[in-house]
């Protein structure tokens, strides 16, 4: 029941066991041993706090601004796609729930909802960003940027990190053959490799830094570059004048061993403070958060805000729009307490000083040990352990 469900893990657990096998296996799949898919969550566990004491914490503000917009929470619902494998109403749960927490939605160009639909189930002053995946046909890709723009969407977030899909082999697996609504149309007929393959042949490969001023020729909105993951490229965004870059790998769907946002943000963000560049841009990260003191870790290191997509897919299959208000209450309702217990009152005051992060150079990985593939030293055996 979901008054059962106490932290975000625990939608997670109810959704395996309710949802189809096909929508689990593409929700929850990673990009080959799943190793990154699993990091992202276990680098979080190499930062420990350095709380302060005796400070006033009686109120605390965990209000923030992302892109400008003024949100209750500091992260967003990132963009993920397919969303009526897991409820029949698909991405519109999200969007009813993220604004009554006055958070924001990144919509997928994937989603099973149309565009149009979300944007219409958004109430009022409701703040949306759109996710692009970029066409090989660019007239396509002016149209849907032109169009979000139109109707108000607040940031561009171009996806950088799939030139090509990640093998998910559990997707894979599942042979796929309902990829939802939206998304049919302009898809490959070959579903026999998963969803993820049935739904991205028309992604362009050919996509550069020689692409940035052709965007920015064709819209206002902010643009942000998704799926960053070293400081050069980073240092190479603020250079082509984007607003933003997401730290991310993509939920471990892509490269396997690519690093977590996490630890990326840690190598960044001093570089950045060294050459005075850390307000020229906004940083996110995304890939692992699943509790409040993952968003604070991210905040401390110089995150502007964190992405937040399986669990939140995971609560909606779950239990519909009410999973999903309760999942991002109990964010808020950890935030409060962590916030208080490390000695913060506000957003402000988070910074690098709060956290320890000598144990991110320890580069280990919790491996569970009913899927651990173990190769011997010298021996071509490999032994599922
Ligand atoms: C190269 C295309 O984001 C997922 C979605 C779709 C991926 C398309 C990648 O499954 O991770």
């Amino acid at each position: 029941i979901l008054e059962q469900c106490y932290n975000l893990m625990d939608f997670e657990a109810v959704a395996r066991n309710v949802m189809k096998k096909t929508a689990w296996a593409y929700y929850s799949s990673g990009a080959d041993d799943e190793i990154t898919m699993r990091e992202n969550h276990s680098a979080f566990h190499k930062i420990w706090f350095r709380p302060r004491v005796l400070v006033d914490v009686e109120k605390i503000d965990f209000t923030t601004t992302m892109l400008g917009t003024k949100v209750d929470i500091p992260f967003y619902v990132t963009a993920t796609a397919l969303g009526k494998l897991g409820n029949p109403e698909g991405e519109v749960v999200l969007t009813r729930a993220a604004k009554k927490h006055n958070v924001i939605q990144m919509i997928p160009t994937l989603a099973s909802c149309s565009f149009d639909e979300i944007m219409d189930a958004a109430e009022g002053d409701q703040v949306q960003w759109m996710q692009l995946y970029v066409n090989k046909d660019r007239e396509i890709t002016k149209k849907i940027v032109q169009h979000a723009e139109k109707r108000c969407c607040k940031g561009l977030f171009i996806t950088v990190d799939a030139p090509q899909l990640g093998r998910r082999e559990k997707d894979m697996r599942s042979k796929f053959t309902d990829t939802g609504s939206n998304v049919q149309a302009g898809s490959s007929t070959d579903n026999s490799q998963g969803a993820a393959r049935a739904i991205s042949s028309f992604i362009d490969p050919g996509l550069s830094w020689k692409d940035i001023p052709w965007f920015q020729s064709i819209t206002k909105m902010p643009i942000i570059l998704k799926g960053v993951q070293r400081v050069e490229d980073v240092i190479r965004a603020i250079e082509s004048g984007v607003q933003g870059v997401v730290l991310s790998n993509h939920g471990g769907r892509q490269l396997d061993f690519a690093r977590s946002g996490i630890e990326v943000l840690a190598e960044v963000m001093p570089v950045l403070r060294e050459r005075g560049w850390e307000n020229r841009i906004e940083i996110f990260v995304d890939g692992g958060v699943r509790r409040a003191t993952d968003i604070i870790k991210a905040l401390c290191l110089g995150a502007k805000g964190v992405g937040i997509g399986r669990p939140f897919l995971y609560a909606m299959s779950a239990y519909g729009q009410p999973g999903v208000d309760r999942a991002m209450q109990l964010l808020k309702d950890e935030m409060e307490m962590n916030m208080r217990l490390i000695g913060c009152s506000s957003v402000e005051q988070l910074n690098p000083t709060l956290v320890d992060t000598r144990g991110l150079s320890m580069h280990t990985t919790s491996v569970p040990s009913d899927t651990l593939v173990c190769t011997l030293p010298n021996s071509r055996l490999s032994l599922l352990i």
